[in-house]
Parts: structure tokens; C-alpha cells; sequence
């Protein structure tokens, strides 16, 4: 064979070579791209959430309300983590790592000053903790991996005891491996009454959790959207529209509805036909002369704004994230986070 042919041959086998790596590469997203072959704990988190016997949820609701028992003067309360199948959509079924198997965890609703003692027994296969997003607790309750205690470790129950303080609207999430933790399904609500109940009296008081999800082909991901993952899937308490909630309410009634933000997205909640005030901002008071009168207020990850109105005429009055694509299921509108509050003479 001439030199030149050899030359000719040689170039078009690595011409091939390197056709076939960008081909590959141009299905995966930009941060897979970038960590690829360099950060393996990076494209662990990258990778699809394990469904193989993953049980279906028996649960069809998030957030509800999570009983305890009291031993002397103190609230025990029970948390289970583990991998469930929850469905955002009736067609539509992610795989969520959930607290006592719904999406998002049990409401755990306690007055100032109780006295309360969480136990959380680990099923997933990694390692976890919880934090009390907002709740002045001791710091070795805090939930901080290596800093403030031992991760617990699957197959492990974890104690935690404090007194729940201040009153507020606060959330529990994991704070191990959040990235991955959070953006599939583990955090719930966490709301401290005041001992003699709100001054404002509410007829109706919601928690409205807003999350995103990433379902591919129908594996779920966690939806990272600073890593090129993006959320193809939005939801209120674990539901997309048209399964989010109605709340029904009647004309004069005052309704309190308290935002979470638990994902990692900014969603400007609006509400259509009635301006709202801000009572309450990341669990404490806003005072009467403070409180700011809108119609849309942007709930950023971690945050909590607690507003409040009352509907003066009736109808099927819509509240939803104010980001457009946050209004579609996978591309396809209307749903993700909306909802509609039906008010009736
Ligand atoms: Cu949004």
C-alpha cells in the first residue's frame, strides 16, 4: 500500500471515530457533556431514579395532615423515606423519593412551643437527613451532613427533638445531596400555629407546595435546571393541572393560602380577579401597615409568602405560576402549576 493511501485510510477511521462521539453527544444535555468521564458523582445524579420495584403509592393526596402520639408532654411524630410511584397526571407516574409514600410529605402541624420528637427511618437506597427550613432549633437538629450530624444511612432511624418555634409557615426537606433529594419529592410543610390561632381568622388556610420534574420517555430525572435538566413537569402539593386541587370557597369567606417554594425554580404566583395582601413572609408576621398589596408574588426557592383575600363576587377564579411554560405538561398547555378556586354564593 503507498504512503498516501495509508495516510487516506487512517484519516477516515478517525474521522468516523469522532463522527460517532458527537452524534452520541449531541442527545445529551450540556452538563452531561461537562461531566462526563470527569465527575462520576455528578453523572450519578444525572442518572434515571431507580423504578425497579418501586411499589405504586397507596396514597393519592400529598400533605396530609400526619398524626402522633404523645409521650408525657412531648409530640412524637413518624416519618418513613422511600422510593414510591406517584402520579402527577392520571397518565403521567414519576418516580418519587416520599416521605410515608406521598408527594409532597405529610403536613406536620404543631402549635408554639410544642415540644416535638421526629423520628425518620431511612428506606432509600442512599443516605439522608432533614433540615427545618426556617425552625429555630438546636443546631445538632439542624440536619446538615458531616457538619451537624452523621448522615443517616439506609436502613437507619434518626431522631430529632425540638421545640417547635417560632410561629409560621416552614417546610422539612433533605439537605443530602439535595440537588437530586429535593427535585424528587423530599420535603413537606411544617406549619406552627400561635397558641391562641391567627389573628386574622381565616375561613380557609391552604399550603400550596410548588415543585418541578423532569420525565423523559418515562423515567424520571431530577429536574436541575442550572445543569441544562430542565423541568418538563410542574406541580402544587404533587399534582400537575388539571389533578391540582379546587378549592372551594364562598363568596366573603377569607382565604389564606400559604406558598412553598420547594423546588429549584422561581414561580410568580398570580391570582386572577382579586388582589391579595402579604401577611406572613419566610414564617414571620408582616405588620397591617407593611403588608404590601398585589396580585402576583414571586416565590422563590425556599421561600414562603403567606397571603390573604377575600372574593367578593363568585366564579372559577384561576391562581397559577406566572412563567408560561411552567403552565404546561411536558410542552403542552394549559397545566403544570395552576389551579382554580371556585367561589359559590
Ligand atoms: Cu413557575
Amino acid at each position: 500500500m503507498s504512503k498516501n493511501k495509508t495516510i487516506v485510510i487512517v484519516l477516515i477511521i478517525v474521522l468516523i471515530f469522532f463522527g460517532q462521539k458527537l452524534i452520541k453527544n449531541s442527545k445529551k444535555s450540556p452538563a452531561e457533556l461537562t461531566t462526563v468521564n470527569s465527575n462520576l458523582e455528578a453523572e450519578k445524579a444525572m442518572e434515571a431514579i431507580p423504578e425497579d420495584g418501586v411499589a405504586m403509592a397507596t396514597e393519592n393526596n400529598g400533605l396530609q395532615a400526619l398524626g402522633y402520639k404523645m409521650d408525657k408532654d412531648v409530640k412524637v411524630f413518624s416519618l418513613i423515606a422511600e422510593p414510591v410511584r406517584w402520579k402527577i397526571l392520571n397518565d403521567v407516574t414519576v418516580t418519587a423519593w416520599a416521605y410515608n409514600g406521598m408527594v409532597p410529605g405529610p403536613l406536620i402541624r404543631v402549635t408554639n412551643g410544642d415540644k416535638v420528637r421526629i423520628l425518620i427511618k431511612n428506606n432509600l437506597p442512599e443516605p439522608t437527613t432533614i433540615h427545618w427550613h426556617g425552625i429555630q432549633v438546636p443546631n445538632n437538629m439542624d440536619g446538615i451532613p458531616e457538619e451537624t450530624q452523621k448522615p443517616i444511612e439506609p436502613g437507619e432511624t434518626f431522631t430529632y427533638e425540638f421545640v417547635a418555634k417560632p410561629a409560621g409557615t416552614y417546610w422539612y426537606h433533605s439537605h443530602f445531596d439535595s440537588d437530586k433529594q429535593i427535585s424528587v419529592g423530599l420535603s413537606g410543610a411544617f406549619i406552627i400555629d400561635p397558641v391562641s390561632g391567627l389573628k386574622s381568622k381565616p375561613d380557609i388556610d391552604k399550603v400550596l407546595m410548588l415543585n418541578e420534574w423532569r420525565v423523559i420517555d418515562g423515567q424520571t430525572y431530577a429536574s436541575m435546571p442550572a445543569t441544562g435538566m430542565d423541568g418538563n413537569y410542574f406541580t402544587i402539593n404533587g399534582k400537575a393541572y388539571p389533578e391540582t386541587e379546587t378549592i372551594e370557597a364562598k363568596v366573603g369567606q377569607k382565604i389564606r393560602l400559604r406558598f412553598i417554594g420547594s423546588g429549584q425554580m422561581i414561580h410568580p404566583m398570580h391570582l386572577h380577579g382579586f388582589p391579595f395582601k402579604i401577611v406572613a413572609t419566610d414564617g414571620n408576621d408582616v405588620p397591617e401597615s407593611a403588608q404590601w398589596t398585589k396580585d402576583t408574588v414571586s416565590v422563590a426557592p425556599g421561600e414562603r409568602y403567606d397571603v390573604e383575600f377575600t372574593p367578593d363576587r363568585p366564579g372559577k377564579w384561576m391562581v397559577h405560576c406566572h412563567i408560561p411554560h411552567h403552565n404546561t405538561n411536558d410542552h403542552e398547555e394549559p397545566g403544570g402549576i395552576m389551579m382554580m378556586i371556585n367561589v359559590t354564593n
